[in-house]
């Protein structure tokens, strides 16, 4: 594996389950494929899960990991081609980035959408670069448009919790005061799509995510009615895509509390687990009644992370002894 970005970069979705349970039950089993290898964690934005299960993962495989955080550990770098760099940024990425790549054997990438050209960001332009320029085998840490990591965790933890040989899955939109990416909505539908699961996706009109990652996914405007009978419940906010109006990309278009997932929500489901990538708004996103409830699984979720990571960072290493 060269790349992490995409769900069909982790092939068979059955074997990477069952890859997972195994490096869940025997985390220190492949310590040797890591030895003398680095693993750089770059950071461009903030992180909490998505950097400290990255580190366990690589320290899980023996493998050493150097996070850096850039702008405040670095120099501010420029992402732009062709710009005069008069400005507050003092590196190019084009220098960074072989550089850094000259450090280790893995990228790992974590560059969010600005949210202010759409092009740019569906384009996965710092990613790309990363990939172009390094020469090394990357891992989107969440990048522009997908969150791959995070996706293939939520599978897992499905996995783990299902009841039914084919669940039903509901993503529901919630409120937000800012405005954030499609990166988890965008990923968490193009995994759910490739799994065995009956998916449905639930939010106000205009918030309709690109169909290279919607896919052909049920799409119910009606919350209520979209998890009435619902396994899981994957909370989530998300700026506009832009797909129907490309001038309202990354805005925000509705605050409508009456999204917000909460026991009247719950009530209508199979008696449903409860899904979040978190960090997550209380009272904005999730009632606390329902995030604190036995159904809720944001915890088991997160530790999967490591799982998750773990099997992808494996695999790239494994590739690296053919
Ligand atoms: C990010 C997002 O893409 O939605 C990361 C999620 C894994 N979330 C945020 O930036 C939340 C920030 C906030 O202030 O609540």
């Amino acid at each position: 594996m060269k790349t992490f970005f995409n769900v069909e970069d982790i092939g068979d979705l059955n074997l990477a389950l069952q890859e997972a349970a195994q490096v869940k039950k025997t985390p220190f089993a492949w310590k040797h494929l890591g030895t003398d290898k680095t693993i750089m964690l770059v950071f461009f934005n903030s992180s909490l899960r998505t950097r400290l299960s990255s580190q366990k993962a690589a320290l899980n495989l023996g493998m050493n990991p150097i996070v850096l955080n850039i702008g405040q550990d670095s120099w501010k770098l420029e992402t732009r081609m062709g710009v005069v760099m008069d400005g507050d940024k003092s590196e190019h990425l084009r220098e960074a980035i072989p550089v850094m790549a000259s450090y280790c054997d893995i990228l790992g990438i974590r560059s969010f959408a600005a949210l202010t050209d759409r092009e740019y960001d569906y384009g996965e332009t710092v990613l790309r670069e990363f990939i172009q320029y390094g020469g090394k085998p990357v891992i989107s840490l969440e990048s522009a448009t997908v969150h791959p990591c995070q996706a293939f965790a939520d599978l897992i933890t499905i996995n783990e919790y299902k009841k039914k040989s084919r669940p039903k899955v509901v993503m529901s939109w919630a409120p937000h005061p800012k405005a954030l990416p499609q990166a988890v909505p965008n990923s968490f539908a193009q995994w759910m799509n490739a799994a065995d699961v009956d998916f449905v996706i639930t939010h106000p009109e205009g918030y309709e995510l690109d169909p290279r990652f919607a896919g052909n996914a049920r799409v119910e405007y009606d919350q209520m009615k979209a998890l009435e009978g619902a396994d899981f419940v994957y909370a989530k906010n998300w700026s506009c895509p832009g797909v129907k109006d490309p001038s309202a990309y990354g805005q925000i278009l509705s605050k409508d509390m009456g999204w917000t997932i909460d026991d009247a929500h719950m009530a209508v489901t199979d008696n449903a687990y409860f899904l979040h990538c978190l960090p997550v708004r209380r009272n904005m996103i999730v009632s606390d009644s329902v995030i604190d409830s036995d159904r809720s699984l944001v915890i088991p979720e997160a530790a999967n992370r490591v799982v998750s990571a773990q099997v992808v960072m494996k695999r790239m290493l494994e590739d690296m002894l053919k």
